[in-house]
């Protein structure tokens, strides 16, 4: 089985245990969509700043290639609702009508927030491939009414990598829900982006906190350091 060691990473090198395995470690790329990072899809209706939100797709290219190469797990998730709306609490589309940008309702990129729209879709630069799972999921966290623990706990995987927006929401809500669950996490500070620059800052120290309360946090071309690839290639 092939192994690499570890990560230099916050607030400890990467994984506890000393080395990992693409065997048993997944990359988790989070809402990836045009509804997040795309033009006239949700967060650009918000009226918030999409270079933030773009920022880390192009690190998340080149982590998704060496992931792919030594045959790393890659799942993708969507945040997004039934087309019927069945699965949108009251709470969370009063919310989304508050700020202009109510789920469901027509943009310029579809339905917002709806399954099966243009604005739902994964961006072409980080699109999934063939053979690699893609979890659908109505809320923030990617574990909350979805498979994604079965599948994980099913391929005996152990260790994850994550990559994805927003750091301050979807991206910690899954973060937190796997570290209590066991799993040993990595968050790529290059390959994720808030909708505020003091929040994305504010998610990454949190997770250092109490000597990684959540996981390590690290650059993209330390892991990539780690698996023997450069960053950019
Ligand atoms: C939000 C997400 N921010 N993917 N979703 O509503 O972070």
């Amino acid at each position: 089985m092939t192994t690499f060691g570890t990560v230099e990473a916050n607030p400890y090198a990467w994984p506890y245990n000393g080395e990992f395995s693409p065997a048993t470690t997944a990359l988790i790329n989070i809402d990836w969509q045009v509804d997040f990072c795309g033009k006239g899809g949700y967060v650009d209706r918000m009226g918030y700043d999409l270079n933030l939100t773009r920022a880390g797709l192009a690190p998340t290219q080149v982590v998704l290639a060496a992931a792919r190469k030594v045959g790393m797990q890659v799942i993708h998730t969507r945040e997004g609702h039934r087309p019927d709306m069945s699965d949108l609490p009251a709470n969370k589309l009063w919310r989304s009508e508050q700020i202009g940008a109510g789920i469901g309702s027509d943009g310029p990129c579809g339905r917002i927030l709806t399954r099966g729209e243009p604005g739902w879709e994964i961006v072409p630069e980080v699109a999934p491939i063939e053979g690699e799972a893609i979890i659908d999921k109505p809320g923030k966290g990617s574990f909350y009414a979805t498979d994604l623990d079965l599948l994980l706990r099913t391929k005996g995987i152990t260790h994850l990598i994550f990559t994805g927006i927003t750091t301050d929401v979807c991206v910690h809500t899954t973060m937190r829900d796997a570290n209590d669950r066991g799993y040993e996490c990595l968050l790529l500070t290059d390959c994720t982006g808030a909708t505020d620059k003091g929040n994305y800052e504010a998610a990454l120290t949190m997770v250092t906190m109490q000597g990684g309360v959540f996981g390590a946090i690290a650059p993209s071309a330390a892991l990539l350091a780690a698996m023997g690839e450069e960053a950019g290639q």
